[in-house]
């Protein structure tokens, strides 16, 4: 048999079939029959002994070269594969950059806390610091250090969440009040503002709601007075509802201050003249507010002969609401998104 030949036989063979392979498997398939253990090629190796000894070199190597010839057939038809498969990805992925994005919405801040966050900015320009109390709050601190012992009548004035029979879900932030001057010592004055959540036992209606915000405010020191708490509030209110608002207070009773009163703000609907939101009053309120009772300061650690204070609380919901003429408290709450998108800050 001449060995060459056949060889240049099967190299034309191989090269005709690896033009026809169009996958990996199938290239493989073509390298076994040429290559491998069962291959024509390799059984010329068993014929060597059969030849005279001088032949047996140039036969050996031309059955090598034949077998170095192939591989390097299946490499390069192997190459081409993976190119190819490559560029039809490419393809097949190709970004166009010149389409328009798709639309997205971007979220953004609850309209409460932008309240809140205009509220603090406004206060820590005045000087005041930011506190922060616990929701869930022992009776002790949500009621009888601000003067409101177990079978007090005002108790009522704010139907609790008890958790156990000494802590409840705070009821309001002036907890914090007592907090925040029992951690000051009873030395060094305090100005302070807490903005957070209170809960109630209220039914949820259109300006009530079990779940609420709230931002207290404590000013104490050696000459405290109400003017500076009118003053204050005069500012807060200018702050939220524009510098033609009024403020106005009127008696009133809670037992953590006294005098205590309520602060009316001029309605911003009618100016003043008498309109369905003022329930033609002229002014809506707001807050809750007085100076700090002389129990509370002896309470929380500081000497009522010679430290005076204001405190005020007023509800977040409820400045939004007349900010905006919001009619029903519930969508801060109903994650309405039509609604949420309208403050978008
Ligand atoms: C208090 O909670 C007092 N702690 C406020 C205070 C602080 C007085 C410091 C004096 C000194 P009142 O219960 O009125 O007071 O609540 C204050 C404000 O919280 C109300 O004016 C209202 O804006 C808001 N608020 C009360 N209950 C609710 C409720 N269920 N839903 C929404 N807002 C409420």
């Amino acid at each position: 048999m001449d060995v060459k030949k056949r060889i240049d036989e099967l190299e034309e063979e191989l090269e005709k079939e690896l033009e026809k392979v169009k996958t990996q498997a199938e290239l493989l398939n073509v390298k076994s029959r040429y290559l491998g253990k069962k291959a024509e090629i390799s059984s010329f190796m068993k014929h060597m002994r059969d030849l005279p000894k001088e032949k047996r070199p140039a036969f050996g190597q031309a059955v090598n070269e034949g077998k170095e010839r192939f591989a390097s057939l299946i490499e390069k038809r192997q190459a081409f594969l993976k190119r190819r498969s490559i560029e039809k990805k490419l393809a097949k992925e190709r970004v166009d950059v010149t389409l328009d994005a798709p639309d997205f919405r971007v979220g953004s801040r609850h309209i409460i806390n932008q309240i809140v966050e205009e509220v603090e900015d406004l206060f820590i320009g005045m000087g005041y610091t930011i506190e922060e109390g616990p929701e869930i709050e022992t009776d002790e601190m949500n009621f009888e250090k601000l003067n409101l012992p177990k079978d007090h009548p005002a108790r009522d004035m704010q139907d609790s969440l008890y958790i156990t029979e000494e802590t409840l879900l705070r009821t309001h932030t002036s907890p914090v009040q007592v907090r925040t001057m029992l951690e000051y010592g009873g030395k060094k004055p305090v100005k302070m503002i807490c903005p957070g959540k209170a809960y109630r036992r209220d039914d949820d209606d259109a300006t009530h709601s079990h779940q609420f915000y709230q931002i207290e405010g404590l000013v104490v020191d050696e000459s405290t007075t109400m003017a500076d708490l009118k003053g204050t509030l005069l500012v807060l209110a200018k702050a939220m509802f524009g510098p033609e608002r009024k403020i106005r207070l009127r008696p009133s009773y809670f037992p953590f201050t006294e005098p205590s009163a309520e602060v009316d703000v001029s309605c911003a609907n009618c100016a003043g003249e008498g309109c369905n939101i003022c329930k033609n009053t002229g002014y809506i309120e707001i807050l809750g507010a007085g100076m700090v009772n002389d129990y509370v300061l002896a309470a929380s650690g500081y000497d009522p002969e010679k430290y005076q204070g204001f405190a005020f609380g007023v509800g977040i919901e409820r400045i939004a609401m007349l900010r905006y003429g919001i009619e029903d408290i519930r969508n801060f709450y109903t994650n309405d998104l039509r609604f949420l998108r309208q403050f978008k800050a």
